[in-house]
């Protein structure tokens, strides 16, 4: 059966040497718009090639060479775009993007970007952006940064980037782009239906409103549909054009010179008044949403035809014809020359390697960076004067929340790349008053009171860290991470992996949860699990228990996201922000001095904390369970006599499997306490560890949290370990009978 692609294929020659081709959609001239012919021909050269792209995948895949046809069929005036804007205006793209990417690469000498794209077509090694990984649009050089196949998810992260490059200048920041970029940002109709897309251009918007610069260029490339549901008529331009703080300007994809000449009032707006703008594009899909996709099922074959008819390559060949620019048989010579090309580079590209193991697939998760500076520290005239007024309260211990404070005034002003964003962490400094004071000691631009969002927040991170800053950005509550978790899942953790290490975004995640807050919450303020974290790989993930730690380990998470690149989720555990006594009230056990840099002790990634020596029972947790063993641990001591030794984690991912299964070795009991919700826990890794090495004589236990959601008041604990469930379970390990039954 004949596809619809071979169709247009067979018959393109007839169509351009009949003049059968579409009527005009404006009375535009290349002068009007200010393009000369041989940049005419140019943007229609690109065009040309993204097409015999998009029929060569779908030749590649009859033989199951190719993997990934969706294509840019239809899209192809962006080309302009790649034109219009600067290779170093950071570009987040629709996967209908190839026209773009090809023109874009026009600006940079030494650019391949037939070989590139054919190469991650046939998955391999050798593709310049993700290694085989995946079939992206990407290019370091070209400032593309590849994007997952998630509708919507990277506009969030737009928006951060184009946020960061004003501040940049404002804070001095040695910045990734140039300071007078604009980002660009392109996506489907159907898209900017996710709410993913609805906050970001919210986020946007609000911001500008407030005259918050914000430049960027939103393309909704508007092609109707989105797979098989159509877009109501009209429905783009209804929802868009009246957007507060969002210039709307419209243009039609199918025409280079109206698209041109509206991209450059587009790009103007943006770049010169730093004010977003929503470009609506219209193009047409041609042949189906991808090459398995059978569009007959839902479009008749008038319908189907009728878009054929509105192509945007014959669009530009009327243009050039009309024009005297070239003649029609100059344009099928350059159409078959094209495709010749393309051809011939595809065979080329099956004889590249692909990835063969998955230490080849893994190393782009977490790669090794080569760490050539370390940030200086802070000169001590500096320091005294920002912390002038906590002069006194500096020299008594203090709660974890206060070390806190102060570790982050100290990371502010040792890194200026550091910004801190959230929800009320500004002026208030945050519900627990970790960021309080922060404000007034670096500014507003530093401590960023942000639009109630967790995406935007996330993104803002993202965006800001591809653009060289180190964010560290703040979650209210645990609970509230999850409708944004695919930005940390899909989106930052994954982009080292999809771009071979090439593009990173570096950044710590602070979180405020975990339950046993006396009077306060219920679930949402109570969270037990951190079971989204744990099977996303490269992922750090720190988690506390006593000031002290939190303080050595933040400092360990910055470095090791400056210095590595990655990105960590620091968990503060809300009930331990205030606590400042372990067994009775007074007593002052769980607080502790403030050390600062250069006194500093270092945590490093993955150091457990490892307390007393006792080879009769160990006890294993962290966080409020660390704290609670701590409680537990006097008592085994003092009336069973048990000779134990307690492990704070501290960091849950990755875990140190070797100094853990030191620390245990020779322990006879092992009690495994967590007090996250069972199902998910890390109980469940750190089990499955010490039963695949332990000896004979050891045996292990677990005390878990209930799997179940946590209610109010006196009923609040109910489902979490307690200090007397902790002593019970360790003495039912040890076989000794509970004094108090
Ligand atoms: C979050 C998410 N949901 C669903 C999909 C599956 N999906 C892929 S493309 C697409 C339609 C997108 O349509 P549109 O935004 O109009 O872009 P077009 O393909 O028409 O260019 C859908 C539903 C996805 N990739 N991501
Ligand atoms: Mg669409």
């Amino acid at each position: 059966m004949q596809t619809r692609a071979a169709n247009f294929d067979n018959l393109f020659s007839k169509r351009i040497l009949t003049g059968d081709l579409p009527p005009p959609l404006t009375a535009l001239s290349p002068q009007d718009v200010g393009l000369s012919d041989s940049e005419l021909i140019d943007l229609f050269e690109t065009q040309l090639t993204s097409r015999h792209l998009d029929l060569q995948s779908r030749e590649l895949a009859k033989n199951k060479q190719s993997f990934y046809t969706i294509g840019s069929s239809g899209h192809e005036g962006n080309a302009v775009q790649g034109k219009v804007f600067r290779h170093t205006d950071m570009a987040f793209l629709h996967y209908r993007s190839g026209a773009l990417m090809i023109q874009r690469s026009k600006q940079l000498a030494g650019q391949t970007p037939i070989y590139d794209m054919l190469l991650s077509f046939v998955a391999s090694s050798d593709d310049p952006i993700s290694g085989g990984r995946h079939k992206v649009l990407g290019s370091k050089s070209l400032f593309i940064p590849p994007q997952t196949s998630t509708i919507a998810s990277h506009l969030p992260k737009a928006i951060g980037a184009a946020y960061s490059i004003p501040l940049s200048t404002t804070l001095d920041i040695d910045a990734t782009m140039p300071r007078d970029s604009v980002v660009i940002c392109n996506f489907g109709d159907a898209s900017s239906n996710h709410s993913t897309a609805q906050g970001a251009i919210n986020a946007a918007g609000w911001a500008s409103y407030q005259n918050i610069p914000v430049p960027i260029v939103l393309i909704c490339e508007d092609n109707g549909i989105g797979i098989s549901t159509a877009t109501p008529h009209d429905w783009i331009e209804a929802n868009f054009s009246q957007r507060a703080g969002i210039k709307y300007i419209a243009c039609n994809g199918l025409d280079l010179l109206d698209t041109y000449q509206k991209t450059l009032e587009a790009q103007h707006y943006a770049r010169d008044y730093h004010k977003p703008v929503f470009l609506h594009m219209k193009t047409v899909r041609l042949f189906g949403h991808a090459g398995s996709d059978a569009e007959i099922s839902y479009r008749t074959k008038e319908q189907i035809e009728a878009i054929e008819a509105d192509d945007p390559i014959l669009h530009s060949a009327r243009i050039l014809i009309e024009h005297n620019i070239l003649s029609a048989q100059q344009i099928v010579d350059m159409y078959d020359a094209i495709k010749l090309q393309v051809s011939l580079v595809a065979q080329q590209v099956l004889t590249r390697p692909k990835l063969t193991t998955i230490a080849q697939v893994k190393a782009s998760i977490a790669p090794i960076r080569d760490v050539s500076t370390s940030a200086t520290l802070t000169d001590e005239t500096t320091r005294q004067t920002l912390f002038r007024q906590e002069h006194l309260p500096m020299t008594k211990p203090q709660n974890m929340a206060r070390l806190l404070n102060w570790t982050l005034c100290d990371l502010l002003a040792q890194h200026p790349q550091i910004f801190i964003a959230g929800e009320d962490v500004g002026r208030k400094g945050g519900v627990y008053g970790v960021t309080k004071g922060l404000c007034d000691k670096f500014g507003k631009k530093r401590l960023i009171n942000t639009l109630l969002d967790e995406q935007s927040i996330l993104g803002l991170g993202i965006g800001a860290a591809h653009n060289g800053f180190l964010p560290i950005v703040e979650i209210q509550f645990l609970a509230y991470v999850h409708n944004a978790e695919d930005q940390i899942r899909g989106e930052a953790a994954t982009l080292p992996f999809f771009s071979n290490g090439q593009f990173s975004n570096p950044m710590v995640i602070r979180i405020a949860g975990l339950g046993y807050q006396k009077g306060f919450g219920g679930h949402f303020h109570n969270d037990n699990s951190l079971a989204v974290f744990r099977d996303i790989p490269g992922l750090v993930i720190a988690c506390p228990s006593n000031g002290q730690d939190a303080s050595e380990m933040l400092r360990s998470a910055v470095a090791f996201a400056f210095e590595q690149q990655r990105v960590v989720i620091f968990i503060e555990p809300i009930a331990l922000y205030m606590t400042k006594d372990l067994h009775q009230e007074g007593d002052g056990l769980w607080s502790f001095g403030y050390r600062s840099p250069r006194q500093s002790q270092a945590i490093a990634v993955g150091d457990i904390g490892v307390h007393g020596t006792g080879s009769e029972l160990v006890i294993i947790s962290y966080a409020n369970g660390f704290y609670l063993s701590s409680q537990a641990a006097r008592i085994l001591e003092q009336q069973y006599g048990v000779k134990l030794r307690l492990i704070d984690l501290r960091w849950l991912a990755p875990l140190n499997e070797p100094q853990l299964l030191d620390a245990i070795s020779g322990v006879d009991h092992i009690l495994v306490v967590d007090e996250c919700r069972e199902t998910g826990s890390f109980s469940e890794q750190v089990l499955s560890l010490i039963y695949r090495h332990k000896t004979q004589s050891q045996q292990l236990d677990k005390l878990c949290g209930e799997d179940c959601f946590v209610p109010l008041a006196g009923a609040a604990t109910l489902g979490m370990p307690s200090k007397e469930q902790i002593i019970q379970s360790a003495l039912s390990l040890l076989n000794k009978e509970n004094k108090n039954d």
